[in-house]
């Protein structure tokens, strides 16, 4: 007799389904497509030393950031697999300048858009440490076929879906529809993706701070003093914390989800927006970070889910995890 394979994500989201009697199941069946074209790029990425398929790709993006041949091949993969789907009216890469329209090849047009961060950690792609695909998804608003800028830039509170991919030591999947935050590992054997941390649950404190110091000297005031706080001596408040930084927001990410802590990206003398993307990176991540029981805020204070996008690829500054340690955050800066 064979074992049990576990839970699989198609299992997991028919459940999920159940609890919406006039689903179409649409949404699931578009984001069983998205696992699959994340399970092709996890399957290029780790076996990315073996082909010819590390380094530069000798271009740049819409923001001038040199392109690595596996963000174009990741790029490419998720635009090819979701856009014959019929789900989606369009997509926003941040690897795309402007938004891409898939009305053309379905007339009737789709009821979602998605928007991606098709590689994130590019910097770590040639050297073997982790990175990652961030996702987020709509409802369109606008009652015509082509979707316009306006579908996209919705606050975070509107989201129906977000979650990501991290390419590490194993391949994990992590999603929320707004029911809870679930993780799945990839089963190399047999190719899918099993329910390994359900309902997860991120610490109401943490003990790790991750921020790129290395950019201390354009810092301002407050963001000196926010790190001082965290590397101060203070045992009954669990100080000092340990530094830790992948430098793959994703990865930096998943470990403060599990583990507790904060992130932080803040605003700097060289970059004042901040670095981050809010469409594609903040904004999902937040919303995982608050189904997880975690938070997330900009420089000023504000809840990343209420922010309402004018651009996007606007940048944002962003300080996200453990509850309790973006309110001391938040203390530092307004
Ligand atoms: P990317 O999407 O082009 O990879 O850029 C975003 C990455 C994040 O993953 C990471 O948190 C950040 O840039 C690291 O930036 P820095 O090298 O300035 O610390
Ligand atoms: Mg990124």
């Amino acid at each position: 007799m064979g074992t049990r394979l576990g839970t699989t994500i198609t299992k997991k989201l028919m459940e999920e389904q159940r609890q919406f009697p006039k689903s179409t199941g649409d949404f699931s069946g578009m984001l069983y497509e998205l696992v699959i074209g994340l399970k092709v790029i996890a399957y290029e990425v780790n076996k990315a030393g073996l082909m010819n398929i590390l380094g530069h790709a000798g271009s740049t993006n819409v923001q001038g950031e040199v392109q690595q041949k596996l963000d174009i091949f990741a790029n490419t993969t998720l635009i090819h697999k979701m856009d014959h789907t019929g789900y989606l009216c369009g997509m926003a890469s941040e690897e795309e300048e402007d938004i891409i329209q898939i009305a053309d090849k379905h007339p009737q047009g789709g009821k979602y858009v998605l928007l991606f961060d098709p590689l994130d950690g590019s910097s770590n792609i040639d050297v073997n440490v982790s990175i990652g695909t961030i996702f987020a998804i709509y409802r369109k608003t606008s009652n015509h076929p082509k979707c316009t800028l306006e579908d996209f830039l919705q606050p975070g509170k509107n989201l129906l879906a977000a979650g990501y991919a991290v390419y590490g030591s194993s391949t994990m999947f992590v999603y929320s529809t707004g029911l809870g935050i679930h993780g799945f590992t990839l089963d190399p054997g047999v190719g899918e993706f099993i329910l390994s941390h359900p309902d997860m649950r991120t610490p109401e404190k943490g003990k790790i701070y991750s921020i790129n110091e290395g950019n201390s000297i354009n810092w301002d005031e407050r963001t000196k003093k926010m790190v001082d706080h965290f590397k101060a001596n203070d045992e009954s408040t669990g100080r000092p914390y340990s530094s830790r930084y992948i430098g793959s927001l994703v990865a930096d990410f998943h470990r403060n989800l599990l583990n507790g802590g904060i992130f932080m990206y803040p605003p700097d003398k060289r970059s004042p927006k901040g670095k981050l993307r809010l469409m594609y990176e903040a904004i999902p991540l937040a919303f995982l970070a608050e189904q997880a029981g975690g938070a997330a805020i900009d420089d000023k204070g504000r809840r990343i889910l209420d922010i309402v996008p004018d651009e996007l690829h606007q940048r944002t500054p962003l300080y996200i995890g453990s509850k309790q340690d973006v309110e001391t955050v938040k203390e530092f800066l307004v």
